[in-house]
């Protein structure tokens, strides 16, 4: 259940009409994997980031769904002259408003599973598959890279120690072990993102983060990359702003979950072991009564990029060259 202002489902409803007028049949029947890109300003990276996407992904055909808001720049026209599906909404309100309209484009257009990424390039397309590929295999409902497990390139010792902190306030928060709470290369199963709240105009991560493992979704880490930003700034401010409001997002997010979860009916049933385990979410219709979300921080080589481990179980299509719409990019 995704719910926001009244405002912001008109401008989303305007934008979504006039991407469907754009694109027609490609926007209404994308492939089985979208990757969906918030940018703003991006001219000058966009192009090369989007020319960088692989066609498939474990087999599977992949669209690119490129959000802009608002921009001043050819970000549109650049994205759109790269092959991507552009979404031009005319009002500026974030990567977090610009991702939750992304990830409506690709779960209406019918993508069975969504990967993110950013504009600017600071993450490697070549581990796509790595994230994406526990997802297919069924083992999670949500994975997110890590530098922490992976690598970082910065030497800042303040977004360093920023990216520590966070990681562990939300695992105190959660329970469960998360080692990087902001890293931009993630996959999904695309219905995850019509079921958690994402309100967050711009600072979306650990909303994002939280509102998953809330819900009892299953998430994993996997070692990812993140480079330095090479062409343009960060949308995101100073280090100090964007920890105070990185750190109040995660303090509202809990509290908006707690107090979602706190009044449970004396009726529900118990969660059961099993209920979570099995690779389909579709076994409980509330995710409350599932098992206890599982944290796997699957450390280098326990999660495989490409070929192993991704058969698919539970209710996951299986991941295959065979799949009639994996042939190339739409
Ligand atoms: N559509 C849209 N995208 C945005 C907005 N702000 C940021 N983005 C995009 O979101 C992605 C991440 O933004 P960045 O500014 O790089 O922030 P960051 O990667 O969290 O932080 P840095 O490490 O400082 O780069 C990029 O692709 C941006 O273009 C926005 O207001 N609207
Ligand atoms: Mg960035």
């Amino acid at each position: 259940m995704t719910s926001y202002p009244t405002a912001d489902e008109a401008i989303d409803s305007a934008a979504i009409e006039a991407f469907a007028a754009q694109y027609g049949e490609r926007a209404a029947a994308l492939p089985p994997v979208a990757i969906v890109i918030a940018a703003f300003n991006e001219e000058g990276v966009l192009g090369s980031v989007v020319d960088a996407l692989p066609a498939t992904l474990c087999g599977l055909a992949t669209s690119v769904i490129v959000v802009s808001d608002g921009a001043r720049d050819a970000t549109v026209a650049e994205g759109r002259a790269h092959g991507a599906l552009v979404c031009d909404v005319p009002v500026n309100r974030g990567q977090g408003a610009a991702l939750r309209l992304g990830y409506r484009l690709a779960r209406e257009g019918g993508a069975a599973y969504i990967v993110t990424t950013d504009a600017d390039g600071q993450y490697n397309p070549a581990e796509m598959e790595r994230v994406l590929a526990p997802v297919l295999a069924g083992q999670a409902d949500f994975v997110t890279g890590s530098r922490k497990l992976g690598s970082q390139e910065t030497k800042d010792p303040v977004r360093r120690l920023g990216t520590w902190v966070f990681a562990v306030t939300i695992s105190m928060l959660t329970g469960e072990r998360i080692t990087d709470s902001s890293f931009g290369l993630r996959a999904m199963r695309a219905e995850v993102t019509g079921e958690v709240r994402l309100e967050q105009p711009q600072y979306q991560s650990a909303e994002l983060l939280i509102a998953v493992l809330a819900r009892g979704f299953r998430v994993v880490e996997v070692p990812a990359t993140i480079h330095k930003r090479q062409v343009g700034e960060s949308k995101k401010g100073h280090n100090a702003l964007y920890g105070l409001k990185f750190a109040g997002v995660i303090a509202r997010t809990w509290w908006r979950e707690h107090q979602r979860r706190a009044p449970r009916p004396a009726t529900s049933p118990s969660p059961s072991p099993a209920a979570g385990a099995a690779g389909s979410r579709s076994q409980s219709a509330d995710p409350l009564t599932r098992a206890v979300p599982v944290v796997r921080a699957a450390r280098a080589g326990s999660a495989s990029a490409g070929g192993d481990g991704l058969t698919a179980s539970g209710g996951t299509p299986a991941a295959t060259g065979d799949d009639p719409r994996s042939a190339k990019r739409t």
